[in-house]
């Protein structure tokens, strides 16, 4: 198996469900500073030129979430997907808050700081986005009240993705009023198979 990944994005959630699952699989880095997506080869895999790609023999496959969903029920016995129907559907319920209620105001707020060109970035767009991901995030906080994973009382794929994706909400300074969720990402980051939190990841590829 091969993942094409750039260390401080989305394709830690794959990194993250493959260690977890104990799979051997090849790294392959992609530099989005230097504009490697963009190459023909690349975009032949996925072209829509984002990362993470996984490739699985013959198979390639796009989107964190699908990846995931993809890995957890190919390796199934290793339990990162709940056997149980009712919590297999609350697994998808939290993987789509996160991606659609959590993510998406960061990723509009990651847009309106520093990847839109300056002339397009709306501080309006930036503030509203920043309530929006504090309104959601009092919702996730209330359902992790005595609570130490997303779903059920085992690690699963929905942790994996939640966890990063708070963590990005701490590099965009939104997390600070809800401790228990800055809590649950510093015990879901301590697990002995976790990956680099975002900020080492910057880290390791501006050395
Ligand atoms: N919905 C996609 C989003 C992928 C995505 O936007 N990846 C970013 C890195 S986190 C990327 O490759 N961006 C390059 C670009 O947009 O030019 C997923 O979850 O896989």
């Amino acid at each position: 198996m091969k993942l094409y990944e750039f260390a401080p994005t989305r394709s830690i959630r794959v990194r993250w469900t493959l260690q977890e699952l104990g799979i051997d699989f090849e790294a392959v880095p992609v530099n989005l500073l230097a504009g490697e997506h963009h190459s023909p080869a690349f975009l032949k895999l996925n072209p829509a030129g984002k990362l993470p790609v996984l490739v699985d023999g013959d198979m390639v496959l796009t989107e964190s979430i699908a990846i995931v969903l993809y890995l957890a029920e190919k390796y199934r016995d290793k339990g990162l997907m709940p056997a149980d129907l009712q919590q297999r559907a609350q697994l998808m319920r939290w993987l789509l808050f996160t991606t659609t209620e959590l993510e998406q105001p960061l990723w509009r707020m990651a847009r309106h700081t520093r990847l839109y060109p300056e002339e397009k970035r709306l501080p309006a767009e930036l503030a509203l986005a920043r309530e929006d991901f504090t309104e959601m995030a009092s919702v996730l906080d209330e359902h992790m009240r005595g609570r130490q994973y997303v779903v059920g009382d085992t690690a699963t794929i929905g942790d994996f993705v939640l966890a990063y994706t708070l963590d990005w909400a701490t590099m965009a300074k939104v997390l600070d009023g809800f401790p228990r969720l800055e809590a649950y990402v510093d015990d879901m980051y301590a697990r002995p198979r976790a990956p680099m939190r975002i900020e080492e990841a910057f880290a390791s590829i501006e050395r």
